[in-house]
């Protein structure tokens, strides 16, 4: 086994600077809808930094910027009934399943509005009616992957055709959750997916001084779990990759590890500058942008003008201004408030 230090090139065969859907196909409005979901969450999450630089914010502000294609790709695969978790690093997938950013920005200022009155963070949604969330659980890394296993577990007693999808991180596999889901997943064959967002490093810890196999989805074999590793980058190798994984999870043959080798362009948080990230790692990355090759596709063989494109983006840019003007517009929650709804009525 040898160790890895500083700068990794992705393997050659996962390597691409321009991407292309394969035998697949898509129509337009699939393309502009994922390109959509994408572009908003980029767009909203640069305006959430600078409103955390202006002290707008409440508490600490994480972005997914950089990983728009894993969380896009896999919302585009999510049937109804199907319940997904998400981590700070998946914004796009909310948006994708039609979450308002104004809700978003109005949780991130901390302000009065429903379910929590601003007891939470913007990182925190539940909604499994609308949108088929499930609740964050607890900010314990992969306290959801044993949860996300008992809500496959039920939906296997239930004999319903559903998956639960847990997206999570590459640190986030090491504690001992991770190890008792998926366990338990794969002896009972639960329909579970786990989506490890490997962007290279929790917070500042390189993969190589978290683990001692090579990949994260190595450490599959110690569950004797179906594994898939993929560029996390190409929105269309995302799609491949995690309908494979979905459809072997629903049609009861067990759960699937799924690793996405991915790049945080953004620090772990914006408290964060990531000057411990290699400078040829970044550079490596940012030349492999989700959202610049999905565009360059776009407006090359996917035949879109630049012109529809630029109204999504003009779209976007609008929402996340209406989003921020709603925002301020709401009360913060009363301080004599402070102990309601910690407690059930009597
Ligand atoms: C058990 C536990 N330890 C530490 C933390 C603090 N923490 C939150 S996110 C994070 C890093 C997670 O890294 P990774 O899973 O790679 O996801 P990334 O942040 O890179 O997307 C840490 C240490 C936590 N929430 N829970």
């Amino acid at each position: 086994m040898t160790t890895r230090r500083g700068f990794q090139p992705l393997p050659p065969e996962l390597d691409r600077l321009a991407i292309d859907p394969g035998e697949r196909s898509y129509s337009k409005d699939e393309l502009l809808k994922m390109y959509r979901a994408m572009r908003l969450a980029r767009t909203f999450e640069t305006r959430l930094a600078s409103l955390y630089r202006q002290g707008k914010i409440i508490g600490a502000v994480y972005l997914g910027t950089g990983q728009e294609a894993i969380a896009t790709g896999v919302a585009s695969l999510i049937r109804p009934g199907d319940i997904f978790s998400t981590v700070s690093r998946s914004l796009s997938a909310w948006f994708y399943r039609g979450v308002e950013p104004k809700h978003v920005i109005a949780r991130w200022f901390g302000k009065d509005i429903p379910p929590s009155h601003g007891r939470d963070l913007g990182l925190f949604l539940a909604d499994l009616d609308t949108y088929g969330i499930a609740p964050y659980h607890n900010g314990s890394m992969a306290s959801w992957i044993p949860s996300g296993a008992g809500f496959a577990l039920a939906f296997k007693m239930q004999q319903k055709p559903n998956v639960y999808i847990a997206f999570t991180g590459d640190g986030a596999t090491s504690p001992g959750d991770f190890y008792e889901g998926l366990n338990f997943a794969s002896i009972h064959k639960l329909p579970l997916v786990v989506i490890v967002e490997n962007n290279l490093f929790a917070y500042s810890t390189p993969i190589e001084k978290q683990m001692p196999v090579e990949r994260v989805s190595d450490r599959a074999s110690a569950f004797n779990l179906e594994r898939r590793l993929a560029f996390g980058n190409d929105v269309f190798s995302v799609i491949e990759h995690a309908a494979d994984a979905i459809d072997h999870a629903r049609s009861g043959k067990g759960p699937v590890l799924l690793e996405f080798l991915t790049f945080r362009r953004r620090g772990h948080g914006e408290h964060d500058d990531a000057s411990y990230v290699p400078k040829e790692t970044r550079e490596y990355w940012e030349a492999r942008d989700p959202i610049e090759l999905y565009t360059a596709y776009l407006m090359g063989k996917g035949g879109l003008s630049q012109e529809s494109l630029a109204e999504v983006d003009r779209e976007c840019s609008a929402i996340v201004d209406e989003a921020v003007s709603y925002a301020n517009g709401l009360e913060l929650p009363k301080p004599e408030t402070v102990t309601d709804r910690l407690f059930a009525p009597r």
